[in-house]
Order: C-alpha cells, then structure tokens, then sequence
C-alpha cells in the first residue's frame, strides 16, 4: 500500500472513494460532510436517507462506516464514517481508529484501490491534529487491506505538515 499526503479539497480526488467525515444522522453538516454533499449533489443524501430508513434508524454508529454513491464528485463512492467528539476526560482513540479501519473494510468489500481520507474529527469534533494525525497513520498502516492508494488530503497547511511529521517521523 501507497499513502500519500495531498493539501486540498477532498472533493477534487480522482479516486475509488473518499471518506465523508459525517454525524450519525447521515442528513449532512458543515466541514467536509458539507462540501461533499455540495459538491455531490442530491443523490448522496437521498441514499443516506434510504440507508437510515433500511439499517441506521438510530443513526449510524460512532466507530462504523457505510458507502453511498459518490453523486456528481469524481469519487465513484462515498464511504461515510462518523468519528467521536474529542474529550479531555476519557480516551476515545479506539472508535478513532476503528474509523479508518471500518473505512477500509468498506472499500474491500466494494472491491476498491484507491481511497481518500480527511483528518476525521480535527474540525469541529475538536480532535487535536497531531494525535488524530497519528492515529490516523498508524491505524492505516496496520490495517490490513487490498487497497493500493490511500490519500490523506488535509485541508490547511497545519494539517498537511502535522501528518507529514507522523509519516516521515
Ligand atoms: N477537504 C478536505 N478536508 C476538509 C475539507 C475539504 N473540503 N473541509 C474541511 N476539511 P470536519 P469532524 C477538514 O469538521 O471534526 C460536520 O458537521 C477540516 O479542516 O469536517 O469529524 C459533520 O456533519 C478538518 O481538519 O469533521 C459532523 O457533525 C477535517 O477536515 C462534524 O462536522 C475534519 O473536520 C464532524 O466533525
């Protein structure tokens, strides 16, 4: 397997799928869930929607992962994961990881090679970069998995280089 550092938008990746940072409720939300539904159009909320109605009713677990269609993006799909909130008192790092890993269970299930992830949960879930960075790398690189290509596409140059330091440190 080939990781990768890009700085950009997630939603310009010429790749199998990217990986929606989403909420449970797979309805949308700002940050990168946002400007994929944006970017993608109606038909990734109107499968959310099908899949929450089928399987998520309760919404969709902190931890797991789902794939829609990628809609409009060139992404064929979406897989959407829903990270945990950070928290100063107790150590969610395993449902962190387990997004990465479920990620990638989903695109071996579809068969996929390449895949584009964000840094899950250092936005608004307020995961600090350095340590999602980590986790993110390390849970990747232990993983498992026929896909070829794995992206991280981090949004602000911070980002970039606080993965930079995980993969070359
Ligand atoms: N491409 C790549 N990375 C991006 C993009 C983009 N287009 N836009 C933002 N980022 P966040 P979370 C970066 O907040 O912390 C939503 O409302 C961003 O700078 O998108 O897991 C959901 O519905 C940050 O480094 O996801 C949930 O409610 C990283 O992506 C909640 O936010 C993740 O930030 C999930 O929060």
């Amino acid at each position: 397997m080939q990781i990768t550092l890009v700085q950009g938008d997630i939603t310009e990746q010429d790749v199998d799928a990217v990986v929606n940072a989403a909420n449970s409720s797979l309805l949308g939300g700002g940050g990168v869930d946002g400007a994929i539904h944006r970017r993608g159009g109606p038909a990734i909320l109107e499968e959310c929607r099908k899949l929450r109605a089928s399987h998520y009713g309760g919404g969709l677990p902190t931890g797991q992962a789902v794939a829609t269609t990628g809609g409009d993006l060139r992404a064929r799909w979406v897989i959407h994961t829903v990270g945990p909130v950070y928290s100063d008192t107790e150590d969610r790092s395993a449902l962190l990881a387990s997004c990465y890993r479920e990620s990638l269970r989903v695109a071996d299930d579809l068969g996929l090679r390449s895949i584009a992830f964000p840094a899950v949960s250092a936005g608004i879930y307020g995961w600090p970069m350095d340590d999602a960075a980590r986790i993110a790398v390390t849970t990747v690189r232990s993983t498992a998995t026929l896909v070829e290509d794995v992206r991280f596409v981090l949004f602000t140059p911070d980002a970039y280089r606080a993965f930079e330091r995980v993969l070359n440190g």
